[in-house]
């Protein structure tokens, strides 16, 4: 018998069996040793969460139900087109596993996150940063190499003054990257949650932030909100799960109404992927441990992150 078909790997590929890699990918836990496009890297950190924490969790739960992707690439019957195949088949995605994260030390856990994510962005290799919560897209953009356009997918703005001291809370993330010198512009895309303060929306707004509420993209067309962005730009995009609809969501403790259906956040990722230069996403706020049964708030995560590559790859690799 074969004996490359007596143990879980790429060809046996049962959702529920092998090491969860996102994607299967190759896992590598040496910086020094990195070839690859797009590196995966999870941040299981929650401790800026205020409400109900969990969202540490949210990493290794998207990289599970990556598993069920078992095909070798992403079918889209809607255009009759697969996605990653190349990249999967050749090794470009590579997962680097997780921030190592010092529980009550979130200064100093940002800081490792920083430094990671700038080596691999003096290497000009892709972060896919799979959270967390959103407290940690402040670090990663400050530690981006070249001046970027951030756009943020969430019902929040997540743009709170910071107080005592509490920088890494995932209500001020916003504001603060918004002061960086290497962020060119910010839009906000989807808010609509009644618990945001208005001096916040003030003073984003003030700062030049460009708001497009939910009912905007709604009125607009979620395929028309490109003209709103720098064409051709280099990016960063930030999704918080809580774009999307509340009953689409269970899993995720911020979850608002009124937010995204599958099909609209789909026309705007592949919008952006095309009309943008991305040079890297993150993907935050799952909390599994409130998630029905069958991990659907993690499936849908562990689907949007894969499409939203996928739309990138075809993008850079012209097809
Ligand atoms: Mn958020």
């Amino acid at each position: 018998m074969d004996k490359t078909r007596l143990i879980s790997n790429k060809i046996a590929h049962r959702g529920y069996s092998g090491i969860p890699t996102f994607l299967r990918s190759k896992y590598c836990e040496d910086l020094n040793k990195l070839d690859a496009d797009y590196v995966v890297l999870g941040v299981p950190y929650d401790e800026g969460s205020p409400f109900i924490g969990g969202s540490r969790f949210c990493a290794r739960s998207i990289r599970e139900q990556s598993l069920r992707f078992g095909g070798g690439a992403l079918y889209d019957i809607e255009n009759d087109r697969e996605y990653l195949r190349e990249a999967i088949e050749n090794h470009r995605i590579v997962d680097i596993g997780d921030i190592d994260i010092l529980p009550s030390r979130g200064d100093l856990s940002m800081e490792k996150l920083s430094k990671v994510i700038n080596l691999l962005s003096v290497e000009n290799l892709m972060p896919i940063v799979l959270g967390g919560d959103h407290t940690i897209t402040y670090p990663v953009v400050r530690a981006l190499n070249n001046p970027i356009h951030v756009i943020q997918l969430d019902a929040h703005i997540d743009y709170s003054e910071e107080i005592e001291g509490m920088s890494y809370i995932n209500s001020t993330s916003f504001r603060l990257l918004h002061k960086l010198s290497n962020v060119k512009s910010l839009t906000q895309i989807g808010i609509r949650s009644m618990r945001d303060e208005r001096q916040n929306v003030i003073d984003a707004k003030k700062n030049g932030s460009k708001i497009i509420t939910m009912p905007e993209v709604r009125k607009k067309g979620p395929e028309n909100l490109i003209e709103h962005l720098p064409s051709g730009e280099d990016c960063y995009v930030s999704i918080d799960v809580d774009a999307y609809d509340m009953s689409m969501v269970p899993g995720c403790v911020s979850a608002e109404p009124g937010g995204f259906q599958f099909d609209e956040l789909k026309k705007l990722l592949r919008n952006i992927a095309i009309e943008m230069n991305v040079v890297g996403f993150d993907f935050v706020e799952v909390n599994p441990s409130l998630d029905v049964r069958t991990g659907s708030t993690s499936y849908l995560g562990a689907l949007t992150v894969a499409m939203f590559l996928g739309f990138i790859d075809a993008k850079k690799n012209d097809y």
